[in-house]
């Protein structure tokens, strides 16, 4: 009975405090709030206000072929859209994060028409920014993903910028954090919103940037199913984030 109640304390800190995902956005002053998978799905689902794609649990995507790595599961279409000028910051805010290894990364892509009716893994991917080992090893090193974790309760804040070159038009965005403390078994939180994207920008990234979701990632890539205690890795200084370049609007 010990060992049961032990197992059931276990299986809750993991799911409650071990995971997480984007709970709203912000873009200036202005706050959206998102799906939230620990309410109510009745007082979310097909909400005026929902501006992001429903996802249904904190629990990581481990293998990168399943088509919830595109947007999580199930990956719903929002009804709203966050309105957002090219050049502009937009703020990711989770409620709280406790991992700390490994990359984050923002995506964009374009629906080609209203994002509610875009089928996320169809689409181009590129990245707008990321974060990963800013300095000293790969374990115990000044991640940025152990910046932005805390555990003094505080919402834990991502901000990216909307390349200030971006063609107007419809777009999803998609944060990513890639945990890899577990051996071999990286874990990949994507969460998408979607955004109307404002401004006299005419570029769109070229082909050395984009790819797909599933696609881009894969357990074949030796940054990503990694064993960072290794002896080989333990002492690594530099950590390559896999994918394509930044799109810095060029
Ligand atoms: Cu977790």
């Amino acid at each position: 009975m010990l060992g049961l109640l032990l197992l059931f304390a276990v299986g809750l800190l993991n799911s409650v405090t071990a995971h997480g995902g984007v709970s709203n956005y912000s873009v200036g002053t202005k706050w959206y709030r998102g799906y939230n998978p620990n309410e109510a799905p009745e007082e979310q689902d097909g909400q005026p206000w929902l501006i992001n794609r429903k996802w249904l649990s904190i629990d990581p995507i481990n293998d990168p072929a399943n088509l919830s790595i595109a947007c999580n599961t199930p990956g719903t279409p929002a009804v709203s859209s966050i309105p957002i000028k090219a050049g502009e910051d937009i703020t990711a805010i989770y409620y709280y994060w406790l991992h700390n290894v490994g990359p984050m990364i923002a995506w964009m892509a374009d629906c080609g028409g209203p994002c509610n009716k875009f089928n996320a893994s169809e689409g181009k991917w590129f990245k707008i920014g990321q974060r990963g080992l800013l300095s000293g090893g790969i374990v115990e090193g000044n991640w940025f993903q152990r910046q932005f974790q805390n555990w003094e309760g505080l919402p834990c804040n991502w901000t990216e910028t909307i390349p200030a070159s971006l063609k107007p038009g419809n777009y999803l965005i998609r944060h990513e954090i890639v945990a890899l403390h577990i051996p071999n078994s990286p874990q990949f939180y994507p969460e998408c919103a979607h955004l109307e994207v404002s401004g006299k920008g005419t570029k769109t990234p070229g082909k050395k940037y984009l790819g797909s979701f599933p696609g881009i990632w894969s357990l074949k890539d030796p940054e990503l199913n990694i064993d960072i205690y290794s002896n080989a890795n333990y002492n690594r200084t530099t950590y390559n984030i896999s994918g394509p370049p930044v799109w810095k609007g060029e």
